[in-house]
C-alpha cells in the first residue's frame, strides 16, 4: 500500500522546530477548503451515531481565554502512529480502529480490571477548557470532555507500591501506517508520578468541542495533562499500569538528552535545540509568553516543592 509518510529518519532529528508551525495563510486556505467540503457533504461524521454522549461544563475550568478554532485542533495534529506530518492524523484517521475498545488497568493494585467504553463513559463527563502547549512551540485552548483519572484509579485500589503510572497506547502494526516504521519504540508509552496522576487537573479525555474524540485526537480515550508538554498526553490508551519504578517513555527512549520524565512546561528551561520562552497559539500570527507550568502553577507547583526543575526536566 502506498504511504505518504516522510522518509523515516530517527525521531531525534525530525522533531520540528518552532518555525515549522504552519503559517496562518495555509490555515486560511484550508478553512475555505473545509467549508466547501462540508457544504459538499464530503465529511460524514461517525460521531453522529453516538447520540448519547452527555457532558456538563465544569465551571471551575472556564478560564477567560479565547478558544482555538476547532479546525486547528482537528486538523493540525501530532499522532505518529498515523504519520509524522501534521496533516497525516486527520488524513489517515480511519486506519485507527476503535471498535470494542478496552482499557486494562493492572500492576500495583488490589483490583486489576478491564474497562470497556461504556464503563468509562459512565463516569460523569465534564467539559473543561484547558491550555495545551506542545514542546514544538505551538499552543491551543481547547474545551476537552472527560473525567479525572483519579476516579478511575480509585476503582482498582492502588497499593502502597504504586509510585508511578504508565500509559500505553494502541499497537496495531497492520493498520496504523506509522507503526510500519520504527519511528518510536511502539507502542507509544508515557508516564506520570502517582501524585501527578491523581491530581484533579489530570483528565481522562473522551471528547473535545462538544463531541466524542476524533480519531486524530486520540479516540476513543486519551490523557490530558495540561501543565506538561503535549507529548505527555498519550492518545488512544489501551493499558494503564501502576508500577514502583519510573517508566521510560517513548520519547525518553528515542532522545534521552532532549526529553526527560517530567516535561513540565517551563519557559526558563530550553529544549536543547530551541527556546521554550514563547509559543504561537494556533490560528494566531503572533507569539506569546509561555507560562510556568503552562499557567497552572497555583494548582501544581506544590507537587515539585524542593525539586530542581532544571535538572528534573
Ligand atoms: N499515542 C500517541 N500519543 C500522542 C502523540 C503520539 O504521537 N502518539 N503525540 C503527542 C504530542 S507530541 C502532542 S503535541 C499531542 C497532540 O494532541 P492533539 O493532536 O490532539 O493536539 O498528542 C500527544 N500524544
Ligand atoms: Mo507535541
Amino acid at each position: 500500500m502506498k504511504s505518504n509518510l516522510k522518509p523515516l529518519i530517527r525521531l531525534g532529528n525530525t522533531t520540528p522546530k518552532e518555525c515549522d508551525v504552519t503559517p496562518e495563510a495555509f490555515f486560511l486556505n484550508r478553512r475555505q477548503f473545509i467549508r466547501s467540503a462540508l457544504a459538499a457533504g464530503l465529511f460524514s461524521s461517525p460521531i453522529a451515531a453516538l447520540a448519547d454522549f452527555n457532558f456538563s461544563p465544569n465551571s471551575t475550568y472556564r478560564p477567560n481565554l479565547k478558544l482555538t478554532d476547532s479546525e486547528h485542533a482537528l486538523n493540525y495534529n501530532n499522532f505518529y502512529e498515523l504519520g509524522t506530518d501534521k496533516s497525516d492524523p486527520p488524513r489517515y484517521a480511519d486506519r485507527l480502529i476503535t471498535d470494542n475498545w478496552q482499557v486494562r488497568i493492572e500492576g500495583e493494585c488490589a483490583k486489576p480490571q478491564t474497562f470497556d467504553m461504556d464503563d468509562l463513559l459512565a463516569f460523569d463527563q465534564e467539559e473543561r477548557i484547558y491550555r495545551f502547549r506542545c514542546v514544538e512551540g505551538w499552543s491551543m485552548v481547547v474545551p476537552w470532555i472527560g473525567f479525572p483519572l483519579s476516579k478511575l484509579l480509585d476503582k482498582v485500589e492502588p497499593t502502597s507500591k504504586a509510585k508511578y503510572v504508565e500509559f500505553i497506547s494502541i499497537l496495531d502494526r497492520e493498520n496504523l501506517p506509522g507503526q510500519r516504521f520504527d519511528i518510536l519504540n511502539w507502542p507509544y508509552r508515557e508516564g506520570l508520578r502517582m501524585d501527578e496522576a491523581m491530581h484533579p487537573l489530570t483528565l481522562m479525555t473522551t471528547g473535545l468541542y462538544g463531541k466524542p474524540l476524533q480519531n486524530q485526537n486520540g479516540a476513543p480515550i486519551r490523557l490530558i495533562v495540561p501543565w506538561k508538554y503535549g507529548f505527555k498526553s498519550a492518545k488512544s490508551i489501551v493499558t494503564i499500569r501502576l508500577t514502583d519504578k519510573q517508566p521510560v517513555s517513548s520519547w525518553m527512549a528515542a532522545a534521552p538528552s532532549e526529553y526527560g520524565f517530567y516535561s513540565n512546561v517551563n519557559p526558563d528551561v530550553s529544549h536543547p535545540r530551541w527556546s521554550q520562552a514563547k509559543e504561537r497559539p494556533l490560528g494566531s500570527f503572533f507569539k506569546q509568553k509561555t507560562l510556568l507550568f503552562n499557567g497552572y502553577a497555583d494548582e501544581v507547583a506544590s507537587l515539585y516543592k524542593g525539586m530542581d526543575l532544571k535538572k528534573n526536566y
